[in-house]
């Protein structure tokens, strides 16, 4: 397998997934300053021209969730995700969407401080960290005692906000965010 990468990006989620599956994979790393990820070779790989991209064999896949989702499913001994039929698959698979088309870009409104309409299709942050404290309960992790892709998923949206200087002001995230940030593979940003 092949992660195309570079440090300082999103293909960082991608990373932690890899190795809380134990997966043995290369970095192909990507220099997004000389547009790399633009390059005719690159497109045919993730036509959105961003990172992360993985190739396994002749599967290509882009988009963080996707490539967790596809991730867990390769690799069942890891046991991060339930199995297809199992009944939380369904709550699985929506917190791993939740994860990039609402928790992320409302997080994104609030730290450039843009008002999030209705009409984008996603909520607001503070509502949008109501649902993750629902979800997550009593914790530790978003499947009580079990940790799955849906943590690295979820989970990285609260690493990324730590790594750049910023706090939920919730008590019960920042404590989550703690736990994720002490597993041994947790996400880390060149
Ligand atoms: N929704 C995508 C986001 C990918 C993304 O925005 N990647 C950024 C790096 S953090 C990128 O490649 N930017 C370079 C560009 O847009 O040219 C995912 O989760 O994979």
């Amino acid at each position: 397998m092949k992660l195309y990468f570079n440090p300082r990006s999103r293909a960082v989620v991608a990373k932690w997934m890899l190795d809380e599956c134990g997966a043995k994979y290369e970095l192909v790393p990507i220099d997004l300053s000389k547009r790399e990820q633009k390059s005719p070779e690159y497109l045919k790989i993730n036509p959105a021209g961003k990172l992360p991209a993985l190739v396994d064999g002749d599967a290509r896949l882009f988009e963080n969730p996707a490539i967790c989702i596809y991730l867990a499913d390769k690799f069942p001994e890891a046991k991060l995700a339930p199995k297809i039929g199992a009944p939380e698959r369904g709550r699985y698979l929506s917190l791993m969407v939740y994860s990039t088309a609402q928790l992320e870009p409302s997080m994104g409104d609030r730290m450039m401080k843009v008002e999030t309409t209705p009409q984008r299709g996603w909520t607001d942050a503070e509502s949008a960290l109501d649902a993750v404290e629902r979800e997550l309960g009593d914790g530790p992790w978003l499947f009580g005692d079990w940790f799955t892709a849906a943590d690295v998923m979820i989970g990285s949206m609260f690493v990324y906000m730590r790594m750049l200087g910023g706090k939920s002001g919730r008590p019960k995230l920042e404590a989550y965010a703690d736990r994720l940030m002490a597993r041994p593979h947790a996400m880390k940003m060149g």
